[in-house]
């Protein structure tokens, strides 16, 4: 079949989605310059045809009426616009957001990127190199209610925020707590096809999903009904068992990691006695569990949103990496480790080290940012709270701030005080409707993207570049050159060098020493349909991607030896009260 890449002629364009981190692969039918028809891409060998309900639906946002295509200055109270030129809105975004700089101060500008921009590459660097053109410290994004436990605990652990994930390849047991990818898709593992992946390792050997409710995915394969909030007590006894057992990987913790002895002092008190009562799981129960995963030599546990956002989200992620290093499962075939990509060299997947994140804590509730984002919570508090640093202007691109941070609908009450606010959207939302300024912003396939961010947690490492389905809708623009342009007209471009983001990609695909396959940006552009990075899951040496000075990996900390001290102290739980999921 012929395929066309030039954008808006009819016939059929090959894309990919980029609602969820699966990325499936979609070839979109043009006629007289607009989507009539998407449908799966079944010759992207990543996906091989899977698609759900919201990839096509990217067509339907594309040619909404609601949608916003030119951009919007605010004239009166919130949710009053009325369009204006590009020029006479970016000159005068350009002016103010000097101006209240120059008063206030690097500290008083905030950003909150949201997720659908996140999910693109020239999008998502866009947002990255505008927040280093204003020196933005005051980042805030979903993290705090997705991935921030996830990404301190690795960070602890490994020294790095390269995410780790089972090799759903070579799984035959597999322990999920708190996902539900048959709805979800999976997040931080990309695997389009996840569902057949889970069924495979089931026919093998086991899935076992660990949930307060019996959900799609716990319904097809074995269910464990946990008490919510109750991981953190299940883990962390399990972890005890292996090693009250004796049935721990020794020779892997002695040749890998350090702090054994702190670990084994510090989690004696933690046994299935005790965390029965405060998991909902029996002590027999639970001691069978860690026995049985020790037992089958490639098993891995994972876990996602659901042990993400209870007290100690952090100490649970890290008992469900200790469960994995100190039960042997760590890079093994089977078990979880890190993913091979097409641009991860070592030095590239190495994270800063373990005093990150402390980095830049929220002046009025001292809440520490995590991986260079704050916590949501510190968002109105910065805003309302006067003083140097006090947020006096934002630009929010593809967030909804009011909808999807806790304590959201409170924020207006911050907003209506600032000097500006930019929002960079498709809609006027129940947060941009507050900002000065809307600028329209292309969607999905109305603009060039490679997966560049997220082939190192692809479970089959695969590439793809794809050139825009149709051109931008009215006068909507890409996130990148949006702010780029900003920038300039702010006399603050340098941030965005030389290179565009697609040179970029091509340097980052080029580079990295551990690439016998040699990929390109035009390798990757010769493939339509995608390409394979055919390596091996294992086929690097891990310890070099471990980011602390020691080389080694950090089975206990200072840091979690207070959680685990704060645990400890916990007063027996109300068998009568109400727990939320
Ligand atoms: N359709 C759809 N898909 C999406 C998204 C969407 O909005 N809609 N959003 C995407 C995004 S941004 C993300 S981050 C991912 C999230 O993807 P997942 O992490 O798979 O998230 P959920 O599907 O919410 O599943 C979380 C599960 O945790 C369970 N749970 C709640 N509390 C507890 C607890 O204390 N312990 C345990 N063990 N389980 C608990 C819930 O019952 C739920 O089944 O989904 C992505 N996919
Ligand atoms: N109650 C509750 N709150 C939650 C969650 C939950 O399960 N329950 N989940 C949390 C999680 S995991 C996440 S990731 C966050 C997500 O939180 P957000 O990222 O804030 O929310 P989204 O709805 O994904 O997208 C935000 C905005 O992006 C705009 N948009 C869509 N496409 C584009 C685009 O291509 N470009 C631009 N510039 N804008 C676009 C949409 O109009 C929308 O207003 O929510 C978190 N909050
Ligand atoms: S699973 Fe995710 S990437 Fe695939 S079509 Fe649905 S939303 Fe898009
Ligand atoms: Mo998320």
């Amino acid at each position: 079949m012929a395929f066309t890449t030039e954008p808006g002629a009819d016939g059929d364009h090959v894309t990919y989605c980029r609602v969820c981190e699966a990325f499936c692969g979609m070839v979109a039918t043009v006629e007289d310059g607009k989507i009539v028809k998407v449908r799966p891409d079944r010759d992207n060998p990543h996906s091989r045809g899977h698609i759900c309900v919201k990839g096509p639906a990217l067509a339907d946002v594309t040619y909404d009426p609601d949608r916003i295509t030119r951009p919007m200055r605010r004239v009166g109270g919130p949710g009053e616009f009325e369009p204006v030129g590009w020029d006479e809105a970016l000159d005068d975004i350009a002016a103010r957001l000097s101006a209240s700089v120059e008063k206030h101060g690097a500290q008083s500008f905030a950003m909150n990127s949201g997720n659908p921009p996140s999910m693109g590459w020239p999008s998502s660097m866009g947002t990255y190199l505008f927040s280093r053109a204003m020196e933005c410290t005051k980042l805030y994004s979903p993290s705090s209610e997705d991935i921030t436990s996830v990404v301190l605990a690795t960070e602890l652990m490994f020294g790095t925020h390269a995410f780790v994930f089972p090799d759903l390849v070579d799984c035959d047991h597999l322990l999920i707590f708190g996902s539900n990818p048959f709805v979800s898709h999976g997040s931080l593992i990309i695997a389009p096809r996840l569902k057949e992946d889970l069924t495979a390792i089931a026919e093998r050997g086991r899935v076992i999903v660990v949930d307060p409710r019996r959900t799609e995915t716990a319904r097809k394969f074995e269910h464990l009904s946990i008490m919510p909030a109750g991981d953190v007590w299940l883990l962390g006894a399990m972890v005890q068992t292996l090693i009250a057992e004796g049935l721990h990987d020794g020779a892997f913790v002695a040749a890998h990691c350090t702090g054994w002895d702190e670990l084994v002092a510090a989690i004696a008190w933690l046994t299935p006695e005790v965390a029965a009562p405060r998991c909902g799981i029996s002590a027999e129960e639970i001691r069978a569990l860690a026995r049985e995963f020790v037992a089958v030599p490639r098993a891995a546990a994972m876990g996602r949103i659901g042990i993400c956002r209870a007290p100690y989200s952090t100490l649970t992620n890290f008992y469900l990496h200790l469960l994995n290093v100190v039960g042997g499962k760590f890079h093994k075939r089977g078990g979880v480790g890190w993913g091979h990509g097409g641009t991860a060299s070592d030095a590239q997947a190495k994270g800063p080290g373990q005093a990150r994140h402390k980095r830049h804590s929220s002046r009025v509730s001292g809440q520490a940012s995590v991986w260079g984002t704050q916590a949501s919570l510190t968002f109105l508090e910065e805003m309302t709270t006067p003083g140097e640093g006090q947020i006096r202007s934002l630009l929010i691109v593809g967030a909804n701030p009011v909808l999807s941070m806790p304590g959201g609908p409170r924020l207006p009450e911050g907003f209506t005080e600032l000097d500006l606010i930019v929002a960079v959207d498709l809609y006027m939302t129940e947060s941009s409707r507050y900002a000065d300024y809307i600028l329209p912003a292309t969607t999905a396939l109305e603009r060039e993207d490679i997966n560049q961010f997220f082939m190192n947690h692809m479970v089959r490492p695969f590439a793809q570049y794809v050139p825009a389905v149709v051109p931008p809708t009215g006068e909507a623009r890409g996130e990148y050159e949006i702010l780029r342009d900003l920038a300039v007209r702010m006399g603050r471009g340098a941030a965005f060098g030389n290179l565009t983001p697609f040179e970029m990609a091509d340097a980052a695909l080029q580079a990295g020493g551990e690439r016998p396959d040699g990929l390109s940006l035009a390798k990757v552009k010769a493939n339509l349909h995608g390409v394979m990075i055919e390596r091996g899951r294992w086929a690097f040496d891990f310890e070099k991607r471990i980011g602390h000075e020691d080389g080694k990996i950090h089975l206990w900390c200072e840091l979690m030896s207070g959680e685990g001290a704060r645990l400890r102290a916990e007063p027996e739980p109300d068998p009568e009260a109400l727990r939320l999921i």
